[in-house]
């Protein structure tokens, strides 16, 4: 299969690279950071194709579809992995900058990706888009404000793409994690000491579990559309946040 990934150079998606690479697919590897895509891009032993852009860049999207390689022209998966949260602080003391990059990022770009992956599978008649939302769409805790609120709307869109897809052979999955630790916290608080904190005493997930969980979606046969998978940490419960913390 054809495979393109975003948010490739970190966390699920980079696992869930890792993980298909396994099974000689094509990859399409999309990230913003070049030397680490490339050096991905050389490390995995299948086919791949490296796309270094900003999924927040309409034209830019558009135009890696359009100049995708004969080889990988046909995009059958769509890993929709890129995304951020930014701050964890209340609201009203929130920068506006960083509730309107979760929004372009999480929202806007997973559209455009999605939106312009449709064109070719339309055309085929078969397709998967397996979008990453986050148990923060529905667990609302205290600094997930935005954030959350960007991953309620990637919950809705692939239960809205899902209906509007019914009958053209394209499947929609949407899988919500609880914490995990990869770069996300790093990117939330900008602060290293204070990601390594918050996931020391207690067991997050790791960035395999859920590309596990990604694999396996993939993997279904064409009559089996997984809808939504929640995946959480044993040590952390309904209310987001909390964790099974010792000490
Ligand atoms: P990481 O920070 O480890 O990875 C995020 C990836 O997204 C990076 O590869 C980053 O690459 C890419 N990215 C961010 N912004 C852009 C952009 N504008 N254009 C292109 N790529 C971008 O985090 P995770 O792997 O943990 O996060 C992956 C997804 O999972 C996100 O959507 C996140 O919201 C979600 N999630 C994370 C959870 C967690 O606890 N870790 C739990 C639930 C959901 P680069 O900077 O090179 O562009
Ligand atoms: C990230 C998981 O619980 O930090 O989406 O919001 S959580």
């Amino acid at each position: 299969m054809t495979i393109l990934i975003t948010g490739v150079t970190s966390g699920f998606g980079l696992e869930t690279a890792k993980l298909l690479a396994k099974d000689e697919h094509r990859l399409i590897l999309v990230g913003r950071r070049k030397d680490r895509l490339k050096e991905i891009s050389d490390s995995l032993k299948t086919k791949t194709h490296a796309v270094n852009l900003d999924v927040t860049d309409r034209s830019a999207v558009k135009s890696m579809f359009e100049k995708l390689p004969a080889e990988f022209k046909d995009v059958d998966v769509v890993v929709n992995s890129a995304g951020l949260a930014l701050g964890m602080g209340p609201a009203q003391d929130t920068d506006l900058d960083d509730w309107e990059q979760m929004v372009d990022t999480n929202i806007k770009g997973l559209m455009y990706v999605t939106r312009f992956a449709l064109n070719g599978m339309k055309k085929r008649g078969s397709g998967l888009i397996v979008n990453v939302g986050s148990v923060s769409a529905f667990m609302p805790y205290r600094g997930g404000n935005v954030y959350g609120a960007t991953k309620a709307f990637v919950r809705q869109f692939s239960r809205n793409l899902r209906i509007d897809l019914f009958g053209t052979g394209i499947k929609v999955s949407n899988i919500e994690p609880g914490a995990a630790e990869t770069e996300f916290s790093v990117v939330r608080f900008r602060d290293q000491q204070q990601a390594d904190d918050y996931y020391k005493g207690w067991n997050p997930l790791k960035p395999e579990d859920v590309a596990a969980a990604i694999l396996w979606v993939i993997n279904q046969p064409q009559h089996v559309n997984i809808e939504n998978i929640e995946i959480m940490p044993t040590d952390q419960t309904f209310g987001g946040s909390i964790t099974n913390k010792k000490g």
